[in-house]
């Protein structure tokens, strides 16, 4: 019985933004533990299961206080006793518990982080890497058992959101091609942002960089201007646009969508486009530079705009939807019916249990929908985000940067996973 749960702590903690968020540690009755720490977004989707912060005064509002008391006095006494390895079990007696559509009675912040440590302590007593375990999860929900090296793609520059004041894309990525690990993968993006940092230097603008470690876009002539220093960059270090080096972006539309005059307000462009413009905005974007995938080209709300852009692009290009889907199955099934997009972007917190995001992307998967495992703006030391991606074989990762220590610390999972034996014998 040595899977049993027995403690469950909970404390606040804090993001790379300087933002509280939560850390669960559960104890096993076999001695391991496993802990998670609860990411965050900034340009979160309105259909997100709802982030439980306190309001008030505190740190801009910004603290998860009745989160942490949810998870001690109502969640610690209903999953005590419980079986770690039982996850969909665990997650549902939460979910239940909660008893909200969107989490927002505990918080989805206060069930994630019960719901990821208890898959790390099953896993530590196990003795097996987290990835082994997601996949026998992902087994038991219906899953082929295959694992896999996710593709990876890197933020260059940081928009939006990301980057307050600045041009309205929220994220220039490049995408390695056909390289053969992800540890190459990886330095062939280094390869890149050298490069680019040499190019700023060079036109004299500042070193300096946005929330998830891309370089701040000072001085953009227009959006587009991101593009051509990419490009350019690539070209530098020895790269071949299309060939073993493609851009990825996160145009996160919604942020600029007006709901009422139903227009996209491209405010550094100084245009406002209908959503059919939007879509001949990208479908342009993509005839003259090596973009291989967008996401939210258009927004959450905008399914027009999604099936135009699909028609358009779909067979050319990866779409995914971010804001549009939220990892919520049911959102992705009505995405799947009016053929909106190809690919989903996944993120844990958006929906809140482990249980959850697995069936999404199992979906996604049996539809022809890439999986994409993302990070967040909020992010920090955790790496559940590579397990999850190798232990369900998705096909991409997304998070963020090539530095900075919450993205770094990813990236060297990766090469950790990969120089293991569990990994060299799977
Ligand atoms: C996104 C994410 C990650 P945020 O929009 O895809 O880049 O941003 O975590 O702020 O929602
Ligand atoms: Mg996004």
């Amino acid at each position: 019985m040595s899977f049993i749960i027995k403690d469950v702590d909970a404390f606040q903690v804090f993001d790379s933004r300087g933002i509280p968020t939560i850390e669960v540690v559960i104890g096993l009755s076999g001695g391991a533990e496993g802990r998670f720490i609860v990411p965050s977004g900034k340009s979160t989707g309105m259909y997100e299961a709802l982030e439980l912060r306190d309001g008030g005064k505190e740190l801009g509002g910004k603290t998860v206080h009745k989160a942490i008391s949810n998870i001690l006095n109502e969640i610690a006494p209903a999953i005590t006793g419980m079986d770690a390895r039982g996850q969909a079990a665990l997650d549902k007696v939460m979910i239940d518990l909660d008893g909200t559509p969107n989490k927002t009675r505990l918080g989805a912040n206060a069930i994630l982080g019960c719901s990821a440590a208890a898959c790390w302590a099953a896993a530590n007593q196990e003795g097996v890497p987290l990835y082994k375990h997601i996949r026998d999860l992902a087994v038991t929900r219906g899953g082929s058992g295959e694992i896999g090296m996710p593709e990876i793609m890197a933020q260059m520059f940081g928009g939006g959101a990301h980057a307050e004041d600045s041009v309205d894309v929220q994220c220039y990525s490049v995408r390695p091609i056909g390289f053969k690990s992800g540890e190459a993968a990886y330095i062939a993006c280094l390869e890149v942002w050298l490069k680019e940092q040499e190019i700023y230097q060079e036109l004299g603008r500042p070193l300096s960089f946005a929330d998830e470690g891309g370089l701040w876009p000072t001085d953009f002539e227009n959006n587009e201007e991101g593009l051509k220093l990419m490009v350019e960059a690539m070209k530098r270090a020895g790269f071949v646009p299309w060939e073993n080096m493609g851009i990825t972006l996160d145009i996160a539309s919604s942020e600029f969508y007006d709901e009422e005059t139903g227009t996209y307000k491209l405010r550094y462009d100084k245009k406002e486009l209908t959503s059919d413009e939007m879509v001949d905005y990208l479908a342009d974007w993509v005839e003259k530079y090596p973009i291989v995938s967008i996401e939210d080209g258009c927004a959450e709300n905008d399914w027009e705009g999604q099936i135009a852009l699909t028609k358009r692009l779909g067979d050319k290009i990866q779409l995914i939807g971010d804001d549009a889907f939220t990892t919520n199955l049911g959102r992705l099934k009505k995405g799947v019916e009016l053929g909106a997009l190809n690919a989903i972007l996944i993120k844990m917190n958006q929906i809140g249990s482990m249980t959850e995001t697995i069936d999404t992307i199992l979906y996604a998967q049996e539809h022809g929908y890439n999986p994409v495992v993302s990070g967040r703006s909020g992010d920090c030391e955790d790496v559940t985000q590579i397990h999850l991606a190798v232990g369900t074989n998705s096909y991409q990762l997304k998070i963020g940067g090539v530095c900075r220590s919450e993205r770094v610390v990813k990236w060297n999972e990766i090469i950790r996973i990969e120089h293991s034996e569990a990994w060299k014998n799977r």
